[in-house]
């Protein structure tokens, strides 16, 4: 795992927190829930040919929206060149961004321990970057028991998970409220760009 701090600079925080607020706009937040009926601890939205979604008939990836029945609106450009830029420096240099996951955590938002496997292609790197509020991350091994890192992630920070990171368990274990004044009213917007296959 690479953990890239700061990279992002102030305006460019700003830039891709509002194309995102453009995604949501045409391709609300919801609240998704797990394969069980219960309710994640955030909201989220996709943008890109494709879009990860779950709810009781479970975990996958969809061309519509599930309560618009749109398609997910293109990954906007800035997303996809900064994507597939830090792909090519990590030699990746046929990286194709499918899709951009936008997950949106309140001061009480949380996301428990998990491997991220809905991929049919498990080999491209994961990019993921954060906006917005600090947070406690959590990362282990690639068996649910080993012992995890606790990772702060603030706004700017830039986390690709490639090799044997890949299939590592992670999670979000707190949102640490009013440490980022970027969002108007607090939280933490995350974006995870993936090739999916
Ligand atoms: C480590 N999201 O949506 S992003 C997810 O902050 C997810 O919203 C978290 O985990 C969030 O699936 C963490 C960082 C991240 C993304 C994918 C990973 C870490 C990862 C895949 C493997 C290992
Ligand atoms: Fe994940």
């Amino acid at each position: 795992m690479l953990h890239l701090q700061q990279h992002l600079t102030l305006e460019q925080q700003t830039e891709i927190l509002k194309v995102c607020r453009e995604v949501a706009r045409q391709s609300p937040l919801f609240t998704p829930v797990m394969p069980s009926g219960k309710p994640f601890n955030y909201q989220m939205t996709n943008c890109g040919e494709l879009g990860w979604i779950s709810d009781t008939k479970g975990y996958r990836y969809t061309k519509k929206h599930p309560t618009t029945g749109r398609v997910w609106t293109p990954i906007p450009e800035i997303i996809n060149n900064l994507a597939k830029d830090l792909a090519n420096q990590i030699g990746e240099p046929d990286y194709h961004p499918q899709t951009c996951l936008i997950n949106f955590y309140k001061s009480a938002g949380k996301l428990g321990l998990h491997q991220d496997n809905s991929e049919k292609n498990l080999k491209p790197a994961i990019i993921s970057i954060s906006l917005g509020d600090d947070a406690i991350f959590l990362i282990g091994g690639n068996k649910r028991n080993a012992p995890t890192q606790e990772i702060l992630l603030k706004s700017g920070d830039i986390l690709i998970l490639h090799g044997d990171s890949r299939l590592a368990f992670h999670g979000i274990k707190k949102i640490i409220p009013g440490t980022s004044s970027l969002l108007k009213n607090g939280g933490r917007l995350n974006l995870t760009i993936r090739q999916v296959y």
